[in-house]
């Protein structure tokens, strides 16, 4: 409905700078080498994708990048997602599906912000264990991956004026465009905020309680079935048995099937744009398979995303 042709673009971003742990760079290099364009071919999908060596870069500081209150390398996170932005606008823009492979989802900044330029009446449905809506005013931690959102809807505390080194993004999301699900680490400052706006939650109380089948279809109302989605998915959404190769594992997630039949009730309202894979982190792991299986839920989710199904 909304694509220009059956085609994909991928976006790989290799960058951690939007939290502490290293390794979560190297998760888009995982899932290439894993065979991901393969799998979207093998979907009858094209695939728009200029090569592993040349994911978005350089992705590293070009000066001093000291603390912007308590934001930590803020002109690096900018700079990046700067960059991402414009790729996800090239491919988006063109009327392809994008997907990028994170990296941390700091990285979202540049996603959302590329996709929406793309698809302005786009809804934003963001599964995740967090929120990712501190503002630099709330953030306990300072790591950005733990912003994005707030940047995106303009909240107090990320207009120009007041940090004018991320004068770039523009305030695209309504409270009403977006919703979670998966949530279970919420900040004491994200939950007023999350009340403030009225922003569409549901956790994973309302997960157990309705079914992932009726959260769904509630989060799909609730946005509008006619309207492009960009679904940024956060592979800490899943409980850490499904996924353990994340940066900040929260028990109590989302099962292999949960996790995949979100995604492919979202693949099936046909209004997809725009998907992130976000923080799969292949250097953290307790045994030898943990980071095989991360990644394999990783690619089914891509495959969710564009049309497969069981039958
Ligand atoms: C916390 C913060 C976060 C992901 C951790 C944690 C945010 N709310 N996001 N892991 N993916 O630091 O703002
Ligand atoms: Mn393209
Ligand atoms: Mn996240
Ligand atoms: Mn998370």
């Amino acid at each position: 409905k909304f694509l220009k042709s059956h085609t994909v673009g991928i976006v790989g971003c290799p960058f951690s700078g939007g939290q502490p742990r290293a390794g979560v760079d190297t998760g888009p290099l995982e899932l290439i080498e894993s065979g991901l364009v393969q799998d979207i071919e093998a979907l009858g999908w094209k695939v728009d994708f200029a090569g592993a060596d040349t994911l978005v870069s350089p992705l590293v500081a070009d000066g001093p990048d000291p603390d912007i209150g308590k934001l930590k390398k803020p002109r690096l996170v900018s700079n990046v997602n700067k960059q991402v932005a414009e790729r996800v606008y090239k491919h988006a823009g063109a009327g392809e599906l994008t997907v990028t492979l994170g990296g941390d989802h700091s990285l979202a900044m540049g996603t959302v912000s590329g996709t929406f330029k793309a698809h302005p009446d786009a809804a934003l449905i963001w599964i995740d264990a967090h929120a990712d809506i501190n503002t630099p005013l709330t953030t306990p931690s300072g790591n950005l991956h733990g912003c994005p959102v707030s940047f995106l809807m303009g909240l107090p505390g990320t207009s120009k004026e007041e940090i004018p080194e991320f004068g770039w993004i523009e305030p695209v999301l309504k409270a009403n465009r977006l919703v979670y699900i998966g949530l279970r680490d919420i900040d004491e400052g994200e939950r007023k905020i999350l009340k403030e706006n009225n922003i569409k939650s549901f956790t994973m109380h309302h997960v157990d309680r309705y079914g992932i089948g009726k959260v769904v279809d509630m989060a799909l109302d609730h946005v509008g079935r006619d309207r492009p989605i960009h679904l940024s998915f956060d592979v800490d959404a899943f409980d850490p048995a499904v996924a353990p190769s994340t940066g900040t594992a929260v028990r109590g997630g989302l099962q292999w099937r949960e996790g995949l039949c979100a995604v492919e009730m979202i693949a099936e309202t046909g209004n997809l744009v725009s998907l992130d894979i976000m923080e799969i982190n292949p250097s953290i792991s307790s045994t030898d398979n943990d980071v095989k299986q991360t990644v394999d839920v990783g690619r089914a989710l891509v495959r969710a995303a564009l049309g497969e199904t069981l039958l």
